[in-house]
């Protein structure tokens, strides 16, 4: 008698390994669910153990049997293979059905990434709460749902506008957002904060972008001056005495190209009291966020803002950026009505989005 433990994926899986090494008249003595050793084990899904044994003394060389009985064996051998191909289909069906077979952390482990969150990071996040509740036997779903909530929060780093900032700055790729940013901004702060609020663009690359900023300047009443070399700018800022609050859109600049950034950098000489966000769009890969990070860091910005969350379904992007970069997050845009679609970051809103509970 020949005993052997197959630890493998599937039932069906086993049942192959088991017939090649210990031939057809194997029989399974038990088969139970076991989950991996160590961390791996906890993200992946649990493996099924069967322990097989064979008849070593029935085993002869198939020439010297009686072919009649061989036919029947034959035959029943079939006939058993049927049944198990029946069983195996029955126990895939059951996994599927029972998630939480597959590990406490799986399923949110599936839910962090379907949203785009860095797997590195989202492992890190559910290590961490198994390491902290070690002593815990089982955690319920919704103990973990909370508990991941708070650790993505803790890394969604938010900060609200400096008090007391006077001029505020946007810079950024193309087509993020900024000048409708700006102008929402300069409503609310006119309306809601009974701000006086001035205007002053060095958006001087694209056609019609000068008159998209005076279009919101006309329509509020608000003062805008164009500027077009960093020695206006000082001029500009003048005129401007008499505002509580200066807003400054810039035109966007392919952040690959140096150049333009350096340019763009000798505006920001002559206001080191700016406060300068970094407008980026929820859109954007996370890839491509890092890089653009990394061309803008020669303007000295210490705070983003986030548009479009409106146009994505998955936010991860936001928090893999936010933690390894430790910038906050100040406003989050969600949509293109002025004033209306924009709102101070949440860390505990934008943590649910992460996890895309409500
Ligand atoms: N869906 C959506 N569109 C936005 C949002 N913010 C800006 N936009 C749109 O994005 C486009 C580019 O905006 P614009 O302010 O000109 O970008 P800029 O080039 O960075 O100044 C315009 O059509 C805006 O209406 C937002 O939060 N959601
Ligand atoms: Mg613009």
């Amino acid at each position: 008698m020949r005993i052997k433990k197959y630890c493998v994926d599937s039932v069906q899986e086993g049942m192959l390994q088991i017939k090649k090494e210990l031939g057809p008249d194997a029989i399974i003595i038990e088969s139970r669910k076991v989950r991996e050793k160590g961390l791996r084990g906890l993200f992946s899904p649990m493996k099924v153990e069967i322990t097989a044994a064979a008849d070593t003394s029935m085993q002869q060389p198939v020439a010297v049997r009686n072919p009649l009985a061989w036919a029947q064996e034959h035959k029943m051998e079939q006939e058993i293979n049927e049944l198990k191909k029946m069983v195996n289909q029955l126990v895939n069906c059951q996994q599927k059905q029972s998630i939480e077979e597959k590990g406490p952390f799986y399923r949110w482990m599936q839910r962090l990434i379907e949203n785009d969150v860095d797997p590195v990071l989202a492992q890190e996040i559910l290590t961490e709460i198994h390491e902290d509740f070690a002593a815990e036997n089982a955690l319920s779903d919704e103990v973990i749902e909370l508990i991941l909530l708070k650790k993505v929060k803790e890394r969604l780093h938010t900060a609200e506008l400096k008090e007391g900032a006077r001029i505020i700055s946007f810079i950024g790729p193309t087509g993020v957002g900024k000048t409708t940013t700006l102008a929402k901004l300069a409503a609310r702060y006119a309306l809601y904060h009974n701000k006086q609020v001035g205007m002053i663009t060095i958006d001087t690359y694209r056609i019609g972008a000068v008159d998209q900023l005076r279009t919101y300047a006309d329509i509020t009443g608000m003062p805008i001056e164009v500027v077009m070399t960093p020695k206006d700018m000082s001029r500009a800022l003048e005129r401007l005495a008499d505002r509580e609050l200066i807003l400054i859109d810039t035109a966007g600049r392919n952040s690959k190209n140096s150049m333009q950034i350096s340019e763009l950098s000798s505006y920001f000489s002559v206001m080191p009291d700016s406060e300068t966000f970094l407008v980026l769009s929820a859109t954007t890969k996370t890839k491509d966020l890092h890089q653009i990070v990394k061309n803008f860091s020669k303007v000295n910005f210490r705070r983003l803002i986030f548009t479009k969350l409106d146009e994505t379904e998955s936010y991860g992007a936001i928090l893999n950026l936010v933690h390894s970069t430790k910038l906050p997050v100040t406003f989050v845009t969600t949509g293109q009505n002025v004033p209306d679609d924009i709102e101070v970051a949440n860390a505990e809103k934008l943590s649910k989005l992460m996890l895309g509970v409500e």
